[in-house]
């Protein structure tokens, strides 16, 4: 772009010139509107222009943001691709474009070369500690397991589906005996949960919820009560990001464990692309945050109290 090439001829190009186009796929979750506040205040922090486009989770509307960020020609692209599928020929405008792309929070099924890195947890891991965490809690005892998958065809359903199965692999005791997508939201999460519970003789028969996002959680927890269950003891629940609303129910007995997803992505991702744009320095292709468990024996209430102001 125009601002590279200028800092090209007279100099590197430093944060200071950058203008970012962020394609993020909406607010559906605590977690995205925390990962859309950090990204705004990582750019601010580091001088970066950031135009922002929510695509109201829909595909298209991120690829039309990209096309406009590329007809803009702006210095480098950030998006959370909404589902894995689909970005072969925008990727491809964007490297014709010498424009960068970083991914955020999730993965696309296209070639490496047509993204500059990835920033993001070891999805199957989430899906994996939240089963072994099932598994040893249950200790053999018979108990079945309904699942409220991300949205549809996104890395994060697909990813932390297949790692949650992996660790109840050779434990027969455990059985998913439905699994439905909640499509990350607690509106969706609590309406599925309900017909869960309506199908399963009113959750008589359902001893745990394993549910891709904590806010799919707090929805079901809301329909369990409404059924006249107590979650967290009648209903073990299981879930991935570790927002501060999970702590709250934790610490109320409603929820047992979650595995922590920083919303922090934009802080390694806005880093590698300086290092990039300064200095030429190729990024790994995926930049890895960590994923850690928590459950109510980890003091739920302070962990809440702390991550209350961290942009959520
Ligand atoms: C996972 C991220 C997911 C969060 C949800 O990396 O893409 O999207 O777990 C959010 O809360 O909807």
């Amino acid at each position: 772009s125009a601002t590279i090439l200028a800092a090209c001829m007279f100099g590197s190009a430093h944060a200071a010139d950058l203008t970012i186009g962020f394609s993020q796929i909406g607010s559906e979750s605590g977690w995205r509107a925390a990962e859309t506040t950090l990204t705004k205040q990582q750019a601010e922090k580091r001088g970066i222009d950031l135009k922002f486009a929510d695509a109201q989770q829909k595909q298209e509307n991120q690829i039309k943001a990209l096309r406009s960020f590329i007809a803009q020609g702006v210095d480098a692209i950030l998006v959370a691709p909404v589902v894995a599928t689909g970005w072969d020929e925008v990727l491809t405008e964007a490297k014709d474009a010498d424009i960068p792309v970083i991914l955020l929070d999730r993965t696309v099924d296209s070639s490496k070369d047509l993204y500059l890195t990835a920033v993001t947890s070891d999805l199957v891991h989430e899906g994996n500690v939240a089963g072994k965490w099932l598994v040893d809690n249950v200790a053999g005892k018979p108990c079945n397991v309904v699942e409220l998958q991300g949205t549809t065809g996104s890395s994060p359903a697909i990813d932390r589906k297949k790692g949650f199965e992996e660790a109840l692999a050779g434990h027969d005791n455990l059985k998913i005996i439905r699994s439905q997508t909640g499509d990350f939201t607690r509106t969706k999460g609590k309406e599925v949960m309900e017909s869960f519970l309506k199908a399963e003789d009113g959750g008589k028969n359902i001893c745990a919820l394993y549910a891709h996002n904590d806010d799919m959680a707090v929805g079901a927890i809301q329909a369990i009560k409404e059924a006249g269950l107590k979650p967290g003891k009648d209903i073990l629940v299981v879930s991935i990001d570790a927002v501060p609303d999970i702590f709250q129910a934790m610490a109320a007995g409603e929820a047992n464990a979650t595995v922590e997803l920083t919303p922090n992505m934009a802080g390694p991702a806005l880093d590698a692309l300086d290092a990039y744009l300064k200095d030429k320095k190729e990024p790994p292709k995926w930049i890895q945050t960590e994923s850690k468990l928590y459950t109510q024996a980890d003091d739920p209430q302070k962990v809440y109290e702390a991550k209350k102001g961290l942009g959520y």
